[in-house]
């Protein structure tokens, strides 16, 4: 019997090694299995790992909200798990009847593990909901801007993600495929939930077999690889619209556009026009104009535009480009160029929005659906747009604008995170810092010792996907499975449910959270309730035991080509858009009525407050990309030794281009400091022509590791460095593209990196912990 299972990464099957351990083996029909999963059993990574429940000492000794300011300084305490439940219970009590559930933040976003039951992020807001409620987040820190402006122009973005044109489509239809970004494959290792097989190599070869061309815009040419030749024009970052401006301007200026589509399809286009022109602000868009904006000749802009009009053109742009200063502007542009050249909905033509950015994109699959918890009902109506995380600790009762309405902060007393770790995630990990010490109590389900659990006041150590049962089904990718154990829990780790079940009880409300079932007879339940579904849908599902003994159900022998807005395309009034009028909107009414300086009612360019044409410039005058990694996901696996052998000296590689490493005498293989008014942090030089010079690279996930005394973040986390500041006014998303730095001479003798060392455990001084924990009277 093979046992599998599934991960962010791919499927692995179970297997031995020489030495008799468990280790992971990818999935056979996986013609390109990512690298990164199969590290899961790595003896390093179990080092890191929570083994017992973990508070942090004054907490312990002298309550909620005691020394805020010692979080990640002072030594933990291990407890039984008994002595921590009692104590999560009480202070969930306490916040609730003090101050009600508003004080309660349950947002607890994060990536976590694959895996429908265990999915913490549905175990959490379940159990919250139980309790009264909890304060939500809102988006993702992957599409924030995307997430809000893109229903107002063509459709949400979870349904557009969805429909995108399969890989066949493009490989047999596109001619020109023209990418802000690139199609990076070290994304494309990744999907949430899972993949079932990784379809981006082999779909990028087959595009370059059938003499497809690929033109790459951006400030790095490291992140397509087709097998063959790709034309790269290298841009600044965060200028990609002026970019796609100057492209319009052309089509428009050599009647290229296609004025029929925009009558028929679209709305708006006469208001986008006046500004193309120049006639709202004086000054047209033109290649000349664009030129000192982004780098790129004006005449190559010219050439491009004539070229995609010639062509079946598919304009794709990554999601970096949208988590930036005003990243609500390159996806209504890219929309709006589209449109222009009038191919949406034409095998192989019009737009895509991250072809690579994960695997899910370009998916020949049906959206069939999972198996999913239900999370029940949220009576707390307050909400946070997810990366307003700090703001909210630090400004309670304050305004902020959102979508266009305006909401205000809750008054936060009690954290309650499970399945992220937001220092890493969050910008301005400084900033961060300081907000962290506003909460009484902040409770944390890890598995790691990460910088979020060392950072919290009680830390309960939580099983990995192999070490429990699990179903598996992710979006699209045409496989259910079942996620067998493969390892014992190791030390006292338990899984979200069982925590979860346990402080249920102590607060009167395990009937209504566990629904009477245990961990098993869930899995029996949501998989006898997908099966029903499918059912409904003609598609026929094993009964469970022959499902869980053959591991897992393959459809993919249903996959159909995609051809992304097809029927809009074929009749606009029959299958309109989800937009308020049906059409693509390239001037949206809503939008303007909401007169938001920073996200007016069409695309336009509107400079970041950090890029290289900033006056901080002079001062920072590197642009900083701090983009996905290539050896992890996130801080997921950083201390794997697939993650460890891209490091140099221990640190993360900061990319840089070979005439600004000579400017400050640097060398490949240095250690450097990197470094702005926000933060420091030191990194590991790497020299290479393929990025712009102006322009360094760090990838995110390095675990923060901080100098006690200077706060220097030793690792090279560029969260030390990005600024926590919206989108804009409209999506509240996470810039964090929008970036400049500053990067030193060689640092000679670097202090050596800590980030995996253990947090200090102590025992406490109060030995009577069980007066200090009297569990709060049943509440039903
Ligand atoms: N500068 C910069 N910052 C960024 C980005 C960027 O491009 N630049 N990208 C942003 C984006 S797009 C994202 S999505 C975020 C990602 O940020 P996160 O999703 O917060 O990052 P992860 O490292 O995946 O954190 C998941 C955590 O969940 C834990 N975990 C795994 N399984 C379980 C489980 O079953 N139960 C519990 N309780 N815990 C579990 C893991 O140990 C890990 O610590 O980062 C954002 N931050
Ligand atoms: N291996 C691995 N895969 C992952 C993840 C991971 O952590 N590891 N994270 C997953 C998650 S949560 C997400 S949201 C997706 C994110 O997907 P993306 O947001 O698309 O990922 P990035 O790697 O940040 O950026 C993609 C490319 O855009 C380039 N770029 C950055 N800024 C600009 C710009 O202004 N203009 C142009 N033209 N190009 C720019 C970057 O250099 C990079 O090569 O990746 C997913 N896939
Ligand atoms: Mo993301």
């Amino acid at each position: 019997m093979t046992r599998y299972t599934l991960s962010h990464w791919g499927v692995y099957e179970a297997g031995v090694d020489d030495t008799g351990k468990t280790c992971l083996h990818p999935y056979a029909n996986d013609s390109d299995p990512s690298p990164i999963g199969t590290y899961q059993t790595a003896e390093s990574l179990r080092a890191l790992r929570v083994r017992r429940p973990s508070v942090r000492r004054s907490w312990l000794e002298n309550g909620p909200g005691s020394a805020p300011h010692l979080r990640g300084k002072e030594p933990f305490v291990e407890v039984s798990w008994d002595v921590a439940l009692d104590l999560v219970a009480k202070e969930i009590a306490r916040v609730r009847e003090t101050y009600g559930n508003t004080a309660i933040f349950g947002g607890a976003y994060g990536w976590a593990s694959a895996g429908r039951f265990h999915h913490a992020q549905s175990q959490v807001h379940r159990f919250l909901n139980c309790v009264g409620g909890y304060v939500r987040h809102r988006d993702s820190y992957s599409l924030g801007a995307a997430h809000v402006i893109m229903p107002h122009v063509v459709d949400d973005m979870d349904a557009l993600i969805s429909y995108h044109h399969s890989w066949d489509v493009l490989a047999q239809h596109t001619e020109l495929f023209v990418t802000f970004g690139g199609v990076p494959q070290k994304n494309a290792q990744s999907a949430p939930g899972g993949v079932g097989r990784h379809r981006v190599p082999g779909g990028l070869r087959a595009m370059h077999d059938a003499g497809v061309k690929f033109v790459n815009i951006g400030p790095v040419s490291d992140n397509l690889d087709t097998g063959g030749e790709v034309e790269w024009i290298a841009a600044r970052p965060g200028t990609d619209t002026a970019l796609m401006l100057a492209l319009a301007w052309v089509l428009r200026h050599e009647n290229l556009h296609n004025r029929a589509f925009l009558a028929s399809h679209c709305t708006g286009y006469d208001e986008f026009e006046q500004y193309l022109l120049g006639r709202i602000d004086g000054i047209p868009k033109t290649p000349a104009w664009a030129e000192p904006i982004t780098g790129v000749p004006a005449d190559t802009i010219t050439a491009l535009a004539r070229r995609m009009h010639a062509s079946r053109t598919m304009l794709n742009v990554a999601w970096s480009l949208q988590r930036a200063h005003h990243g609500e502007q390159p996806f209504w542009m890219v929309v709006t160029l589209a449109a222009m050249l009038g191919q949406i909905g034409l095998p192989g033509g019009g737009f895509g929005v991250g072809y690579g950015c994960v695997n899910t994109l370009g998916t020949p699959h049906d959206k069939l659906g999972g198996p999913t918890l239900p999370q029940g009902r949220n009576p707390v109506d307050a909400f946070i747009p997810v990366a307003r995380i700090a703001d909210m600790l630090l400004k309670p009762g304050e305004p902020f604008d959102y979508d266009g309405k305006r909401y205000h902060y809750p008054d936060t007393h009690l954290v309650y995170w499970a399945g992220g770790n937001p220092f890493h995630h969050h910008q301005d990990i400084n900033r961060l810092l300081h907000a962290w010490q506003k909460p009484d109590t902040i409770v944390i389900h890890e598995q790691s010792w990460t910088a979020s659990a060392r950072h919290a006041d009680v830390v309960l150590p939580i099983t990995t996907s192999l070490e429990r049962d699990d179903l598996g089904y992710a979006s699209q990718e045409a496989i259910l499975m079942w996620m067998a154990k493969i390892a014992e829990p190791v030390g006292e780790s338990r899984d979200d449910f069982t925590v979860f079940a346990a402080l249920a009880q102590r607060l009167g409300v395990f009937s209504a959270f566990t629904e009477g079932r245990n961990a098993d007879q869930w899995l029996r339940h949501m998989y006898e309730q997908t099966r029903e579904r499918y059912a409904r849908a003609d598609v026929a599902l094993p009964d469970f035991d022959t499902f869980r003994d053959t591991g897992m159900v393959d459809l993919h022998s249903r996959a159909q080509p995609v051809v992304m807005l097809e029927a809009f395309r074929a009749d606009p009034a029959a299958a309109p858009l989800n937009t308020p009028s049906g059409r693509l909107e390239l001037y949206s009414r809503q939008i303007a009525s909401f007169d938001i300086p920073d996200c007016p009612g069409h695309a336009c360019w509107l400079p970041p407050a950090e890029w290289l044409g900033a006056p901080l410039a002079t001062t920072y005058p590197l642009h900083l990309l701090s983009d996905q990694p290539r050896n992890k996901l996130h801080s997921q696996l950083d201390g794997s030794p697939y993650s460890a052998a891209n490091k140099i000296q221990g640190r993360e590689p900061l990319y840089l281009h070979p005439r600004d490493a000579a400017a400050r005498g640097i060398h490949d293989g240095d250690i450097v400091e990197v470094f702005n008014a926000r933060g420091r942090c030191l990194a590991g030089v790497r020299i290479t022509d393929r990025i712009l010079p102006g322009v360094v690279r760090m990838s995110t996930g390095a675990w923060y590791d901080p100098e006690p005394d200077t706060g220097r973040d030793k690792h090279g986390n560029p969260n030390v460095l990005t600024a926590d500041v919206p989108a804009s006014g409209l999506s509240q998303g996470c810039a964090a593209q929008s970036c400049l730095v500053e990067v030193s001479a060689p640092v000679a003798n670097p202090p050596p990196v800590s980030a995996f060392d253990l947090p200090r455990f102590t025992t406490a001084i109060t030995t009577d912990i069980t007066a200090a924990t009297a569990v709060p009277t049943e509440r039903h």
